[in-house]
């Protein structure tokens, strides 16, 4: 697959530190130090989205009922996520991540993996590594791929910092299903490096429910033939493990040996930013539709601008009662990024549509023919003030 051997690679996995709930400290100082809780109402049935490290040491976990955390930590703040604030830091990231790669697959808002092998690099990756002395080539001793690569997430992680004001943890190592171990192994705010030659030590002691996809079911079947670790795990025959558990035992068989060729898989280049919504009742109202509007075009402004992407065609979506959709298209001369622009442009293609004129249950607004080359110009790397304080006021 041209992705070189497996010593070769250098995979990076990048995971922010309580996403969710370090951007509500960061963004209400009144919040910092303080157990947080994001998620429903504490006397909801809602479940816990994230909480901050002050309140996972009362024992509040992601997925648990606000109830539960409530009962665990009655001091804890509890507030509502807001997935708009949480995607433009993403996305951020996610440009901070381009700057030394080519090659990256964000797993969820807050999560990726980077490819930071030789062939993927981006000059200010390649002169990182450069300059830490860790390329292959004339050079005499055994060269250290990690080294770059360590020196890489290094990089990331203090322009993360810089200009996002939150934290990430890094894992670095041969392959992905180590790289994710390794993230997780100094969390909040670490860095860590799996060297070749440490893997199958570190491994022998890692219970099997870590190892990358073992669910319940595999793990207890694992754990009833009494492989409860990776030693365990790699004193088994490859054929044993296939006669048990199929394909995934080969799968299995190789991760005990630290081995995992899955490739970093990029995401397909983004065509189109757009938002919709569906509303709780029909609206007939136009200002109503309008002011709607207005709120979708800055979301789809706020999403492009933190991915320095601008594009040319404004196109405005209705869906009646009936369920009929519609949608009225307008290209503009020049690249735009820009809410009043994107609302001005959505005003006049709504009043192509039958808004006003009977009830519509969704609308929504989107931008393409986008344009990825604007993106110094809209955005440069090091933006001042910082873009968490800049937020869309111009
Ligand atoms: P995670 O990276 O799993 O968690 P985290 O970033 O909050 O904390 P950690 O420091 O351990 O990485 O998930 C990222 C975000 O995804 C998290 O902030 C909130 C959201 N999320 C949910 O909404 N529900 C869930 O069950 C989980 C696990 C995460
Ligand atoms: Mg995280």
């Amino acid at each position: 697959m041209g992705q070189g051997s497996e010593e070769s690679r250098v995979i990076i996995h990048i995971d922010m530190d309580a996403f969710f709930a370090a951007v509500e400290q960061r963004d209400d100082p009144a919040l910092r130090g303080r157990p947080v809780v994001v998620g429903g109402p504490p006397d909801s049935r809602g479940v816990v989205c994230t909480c901050s490290y002050e309140a996972r040491v009362f024992g509040v976990r992601s997925a648990m009922p606000c109830s539960q955390a409530w009962r665990l930590c009655p001091q804890a703040v509890f507030v509502r996520p807001r997935f708009a604030a949480y995607e433009i830091v993403s996305r951020h990231i996610r440009r901070i991540f381009s700057r030394y790669t080519d090659c990256i697959e964000p797993l969820s808002l807050d999560e990726a993996y980077l490819d930071a092998s030789p062939g993927h690099l981006m000059p200010v990756g390649r002169a990182l590594v450069a300059a830490c002395g860790s390329r292959t080539g004339a050079e005499t001793g055994a060269p250290d791929p990690m080294k770059g690569g360590r020196a890489i997430a290094h990089s990331i992680r203090q322009d993360i910092v810089r200009e996002t004001g939150l934290t990430a943890s890094a894992g670095v190592a041969a392959n992905k299903f180590l790289a994710k171990l390794a993230s997780d192994m100094d969390k909040p705010d670490g860095l860590t490096v799996i060297q070749p030659a440490m893997v199958r030590e570190f491994l022998a002691t890692l219970p099997i429910e870590r190892f990358w996809g073992v669910g319940k079911v595999t793990a207890s079947r694992l754990r009833s033939k009494g492989i409860c670790d990776g030693a365990g795990l790699a004193a088994r025959s490859r054929d044993e493990l296939v006669r048990f558990f199929g394909k995934t035992g080969i799968l299995l068989w190789e991760m005990a040996r630290g081995v995992d060729e899955r490739p970093v898989e990029p995401e397909r280049e983004r065509k189109s930013y757009g938002r919709e919504t569906t509303f709780q009742r029909d609206i007939e109202s136009l200002e109503e539709i309008q002011d709607i509007l207005e709120s979708l075009a800055g979301e789809v402004a706020a999403g492009m601008d933190a991915s320095g992407v601008a594009g040319t065609t404004i196109t405005v979506k209705v869906r009646t009662a009936d369920f009929a959709t519609v949608t009225r298209s307008h290209t503009l001369p020049r690249p735009t990024a820009d809410a009043r622009v994107i609302f001005h442009e959505s005003l006049a293609l709504l009043a192509r549509t039958r808004a006003g004129h009977e009830p519509l249950r969704l609308v929504g607004v989107s931008v393409s023919g986008l344009d990825h080359r604007e993106q110094d110009v809209l955005q440069p790397d090091l933006p001042f003030p910082p873009p968490w304080r800049a937020s869309g006021q111009g």
